[in-house]
């Protein structure tokens, strides 16, 4: 009896010193969300391309969810990071392009994470102009950041830090969770890599990953030899393909180019030091020149026939094999590059896995990884993003809570990342703001619902610009997509995913699609109002656009 009376009176103390308030506190959920910069699931091996392997990322996935048909709202960094923060489209945060200005005074979720006890901090790309609001600490590239030894704004105050930006992006994560956040709180980490964007600078120990390697473009990679055959005229004349838009010096990285010109690409180097040129110069000189010695060391025999160096022997073939062979090895560079940077950037992953499971973090923290959106790997020839189109209309999206999220869960819904904010708001028990647009997925993803939208609003600004994708908005569903390029031209493209997966054909004229048409566009016309988008915002967002190209304000 005495010992049962004790054990109440101790239970009633415990009570006591740790009030409701801390036992709430204690439920909410940690957060990390990872966005990576054009990081398409093709080259996420739980997506099943076998492009590469990206083990730690695939783990979400394994202890929690996949899902399938993520997509963004506008298909550029700077937009869709405005998206993910605010909740709301493009055309209502303002943040419409990578080049008009952001405006940090309106809401986001880290605000209202913070105003509700989180510790929170962003490390990494932004590229938002101001200073962040809504983190306890900041620490985020200018602009588009550098792969070595790049600059970092911390709370405000630029400084130069040695080594690779995925690392170093990494390390300061990690410090930040070890030794800086208040552990009293839950906390939000956002975790933003650049990798591996644009031009694709692999880290010192992974410049020869892949070597031995051959990789097999997709089908459609030769899409540019049929003309775009079946696509409109924004298919026909983007800027954005692997043989015929990337070059020699930035994309390839060749001192001189083939055809013995400077191409500037010494420049980029200046910021590497000895130590990482030479590793540097060490991995490129080899392959360019033995690229070069293969295909343009030889002199024309006749206008058609050229030889070729194989094994130092001259072997003769003609043009168009030879162009082939050069566009395909181009294809290997860059993929090659590119997912090299993917290596860095899976073992970061993993490094902050790890952190969470040595510190009982594992069940209490909610890990997300997905990328600003998807990116082309050669699909249509291209590399870049922008369009409409599947690869970068998508976005990878994997995501583990192992105290809701059943191991190996497979979402197919169409969710956004529109729906980030009210999601993760929803997860610590804050109330959304009712200005936020997306919509909470907790309940699709831990099961206890099926309900979702049947259909999701998109919209591209940013033209002309680098890339020249057309201006265009439209609506998909799972299985149909309705696009209309405006601007300087007034087309629209409709495909349909289970006949035309590549979206190799444009069935808008179609008779026997006049019904699915109808549909769409009713669908289009009710997400425009749904959403608050019109044509007049358009034509008012063309205008300052144009202003501000005027005024030469650059990415
Ligand atoms: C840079 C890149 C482009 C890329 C944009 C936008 N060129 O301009 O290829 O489309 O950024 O990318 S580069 O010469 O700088 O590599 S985004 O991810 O920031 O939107
Ligand atoms: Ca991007």
């Amino acid at each position: 009896m005495r010992t049962n009376t004790l054990l109440y009176l101790l239970f009633f103390a415990a009570c006591i010193v740790s009030p409701v308030r801390g036992q709430e506190k204690n439920k909410r959920p940690n957060i990390i969300l990872m966005v990576s910069d054009d990081h398409a699931y093709q080259a996420i091996s739980a997506y099943g391309y076998g492009l590469n392997e990206t083990p730690n990322i695939d783990k979400l996935a394994e202890q929690g969810a996949l899902f399938t048909r993520a997509t963004v709202t506008n298909s550029i960094c700077a937009p869709s990071r405005a998206v993910i923060l605010t909740g709301k489209h493009s055309f209502i945060n303002g943040k419409v392009d990578n080049v008009q200005p952001f405006n940090w005074d309106q809401d986001n979720f880290p605000k209202e994470l913070q105003k509700a006890g989180y510790a929170t901090a962003m490390i990494g790309k932004i590229h938002l102009d101001g200073l962040p609001q809504g983190f306890d600490f900041s620490m985020v590239l200018p602009g588009q950041g550098h792969y070595y030894n790049p600059d970092f704004i911390i709370n405000g105050e630029k400084k130069r830090i040695q080594g690779y930006v995925t690392d170093i992006t990494t390390e300061y994560a990690l410090r930040w969770l070890k030794e800086q956040r208040d552990k009293e709180k839950p906390f939000l980490l956002i975790y933003n890599q650049k990798a591996p964007h644009r031009n694709w600078q692999p880290a010192p120990e992974y410049l020869h990953l892949y070597d031995e390697a051959d990789f097999t473009p997709p089908d459609n990679f030769f899409d540019p030899e049929t003309g775009y055959e079946g696509r409109g005229t924004a298919a026909k004349t983007q800027e954005m393909q692997v043989d015929g838009h990337a070059v020699w010096g930035h994309d390839f990285k060749f001192l001189v180019s083939p055809e013995g010109n400077e191409t500037g690409f010494d420049k980029e180097l200046n910021r590497f030091n000895e130590e990482q040129r030479a590793q540097w110069e060490a991995a490129y000189g080899p392959k360019n020149r033995a690229f070069i010695e293969k295909y343009f060391a030889e002199k024309k025999i006749d206008p058609k026939k050229i030889e070729k160096n194989v094994d130092g022997k001259k072997i003769l073939i003609d043009n168009k094999t030879r162009e082939k062979e050069i566009a395909l090895w181009k294809y290997n560079r860059y993929i090659k590059d590119y997912l090299r940077t993917i290596k860095s950037v899976d073992d970061g992953v993993g490094e902050l896995l790890n952190y969470l499971e040595e510190n009982d973090l594992t069940d209490n923290t909610i890990v997300i990884y997905t990328s600003d959106q998807g990116f082309y790997l050669g699909e249509h020839g291209w590399f870049d993003k922008r369009f409409m189109y599947e690869q970068s209309f998508r976005t990878p999206l994997l995501m583990r809570y192992p105290k809701e999220i059943k191991p190996g869960t497979v979402v197919d819904e169409l969710v956004q990342n529109l729906d980030f904010a009210p999601t993760l708001l929803d997860y610590a028990h804050v109330q959304v703001p009712s200005e936020m647009q997306g919509e909470s997925f907790r309940d699709l993803v831990n099961g206890k619902s099926k309900e979702w939208r049947d259909a999701v609003y998109y919209t591209y600004y940013e033209y002309p610009s680098v890339h020249m994708v057309k201006r265009h908005y439209g609506v998909a569903t799972k299985r149909y997509k309705l696009i209309h390029f405006y601007y300087d031209i007034d087309e629209w493209e409709m495909y349909d995913l289970k006949k035309d997966p590549q979206e190799m054909n444009n069935i808008y004229d179609d008779p026997e699609y006049a019904e699915v048409r109808a549909d769409l566009h009713q669908k289009l016309k009710a997400l425009r109002e749904h959403y608050g988008d019109s044509d007049e915002l358009q034509e008012e967002y063309l205008n300052t656009y144009l202003e501000h190209q005027a005024r030469g304000k650059k990415e």
